[in-house]
């Protein structure tokens, strides 16, 4: 008989299989063929659990076991299917593949709950492709920017309009699928930690109280190209040298806010990109996190402050400063995460609360449900990396707490 933890890892081993290109790590991003396949795996996994698979506007698999009385509002449990570039196999794919068990433990022992219970697996979550991020949930919620999915684009300019409907999907019809108050009972998701916090205190689970907010930009300055050798220091409008002030003025702010805000800058392109060539536009992203929104207004006007700075010594130079994301920070569910801890407890689990310093699709939900999530611990505190692990011994435990939990929640 297989076990619990054998068939979470077989599912976690097979969807680390598809892959949309080659390289460190995995790499699975949202409409491709790779992520087709690992759409396709999960639905055939949810049909043999016995749930009634259907796949939205987004390309999101949700996977129903119809309940005693249908009508009411399912209990939703899952997490994001595609991974940011040279990633882990766990982000993500835990908290899909935990719901798939729970779908799975029902049907073992031939369950009806009450009300429904949803299994689901969101796409682009992450963000990197379309210069974004929580699209998928986005989408489902109502809560994306008005002219987005024709604005933002890939790295070969294709709209996600574009990309969806490649994919087979009518982006027409997002809007006529939204999720309003009342639609979900509650939103429940397993995933890995992605910091510290559980693997150097050694425990083993995370009952999350709070999902910090987030802000992501990409920032554009625009300078002179010239000479590097003949031009003077003092004749320039360096583009790379207004971003370098400005990441480090918000990497400073941040810093000495010493709230817990954090700012990185992950992509800076730069134009004509040669070394001997003064570059005359700079593009770069800022992510900025905070449990306290006016934390990240302080950052942002440390980094507006430094460009209008440069601005004004180096003529010829300007910048524009882009948003592609905002989400607030959220408060999970009181009586939700007691149900968990209840869980928890019961099974001798060494556990704190605490708050997520990663974004999440629960922090989307969230505005709409009442919404819980389970940490299980990250090896070494690593993850967006190959090195990202997580032991199948602490996903199997919180896979049980999430289970006995939708128990509970679908039995109301
Ligand atoms: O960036 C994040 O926090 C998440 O992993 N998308
Ligand atoms: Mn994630
Ligand atoms: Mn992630
Ligand atoms: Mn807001």
């Amino acid at each position: 008989m297989i076990t619990k933890a054998e068939r979470i890892k077989k599912d976690i081993t097979t969807i680390a299989q598809f892959q949309s290109k080659k390289g460190r790590g995995c790499n699975r991003f949202s409409y491709t063929p790779a992520f087709r396949q690992a759409a396709d795996y999960i639905a055939e996994e949810m049909k043999k659990a016995g749930l009634t698979v259907r796949e939205n506007a987004v390309g999101a698999i949700l996977g129903t076991l119809q309940g005693e009385q249908p009508e009411l509002a399912p209990v939703v449990s899952g997490s994001h299917l595609d991974s940011v570039p040279e990633g882990g196999n766990f982000d993500g794919i835990a908290g899909i593949c935990t719901a798939l068990e729970a779908a799975r433990a029902f049907h073992d022992v031939g369950i009806r709950p009450r009300r429904p219970f949803c299994c689901i697996a969101i796409p682009e979550e992450e963000g990197p492709q379309f210069g974004s991020g929580l699209f998928g949930s986005r989408a489902m919620c109502g809560q994306l920017y008005d002219d987005e999915i024709h604005r933002f684009r890939n790295a070969q300019g294709q709209s996600i309009a574009e990309v969806l409907t490649a994919y087979g999907k009518n982006p027409e019809k997002i809007a006529s699928e939204t999720i309003h108050t009342g639609d979900w009972a509650a939103f429940l998701e397993l995933h890995i930690e992605q910091g510290p916090v559980l693997d150097r205190e050694h425990l083993e689970l995370g009952i999350v109280e709070a999902i910090v907010g987030l802000k992501y930009y990409f920032v554009t300055i625009k300078g002179i190209s010239n000479h590097a050798g003949a031009t003077p220091m003092t004749m320039r409008a360096d583009t790379v040298l207004a971003m370098a002030n400005a990441v480090s003025a918000g990497a400073d702010t941040a810093l000495t806010l010493g709230d817990g805000t954090v700012f990185t800058t992950g992509i800076i392109q730069t134009h004509p990109g040669a070394g001997n060539i003064i570059p005359d536009k700079t593009v770069f992203s800022i992510d900025c996190r905070s449990r306290n929104m006016n934390s990240i207004e302080t950052v942002m006007k440390a980094v507006k402050a430094s460009l209008e700075t440069s601005k004004k010594q180096n003529p010829g130079l300007s910048y524009a400063i882009e948003e592609r994301l905002h989400a607030d920070p959220v408060e999970m569910d009181q009586s939700l995460q007691n149900l968990l801890e209840t869980q928890t407890q019961m099974l001798h689990i060494p556990y704190k609360r605490m708050c997520s310093g990663a974004g999440h699709d629960t922090m989307v939900f969230n505005h709409l449900m009442p919404t819980a999530m389970i940490f299980v611990p990250s090896r070494d505190g690593r993850s967006h990396v190959p090195e990202e692990w997580t032991d199948y011994r602490y996903i199997q435990q919180g896979a049980e707490v999430l289970y006995q939990t939708l128990r509970q929640l679908t039995a109301q």
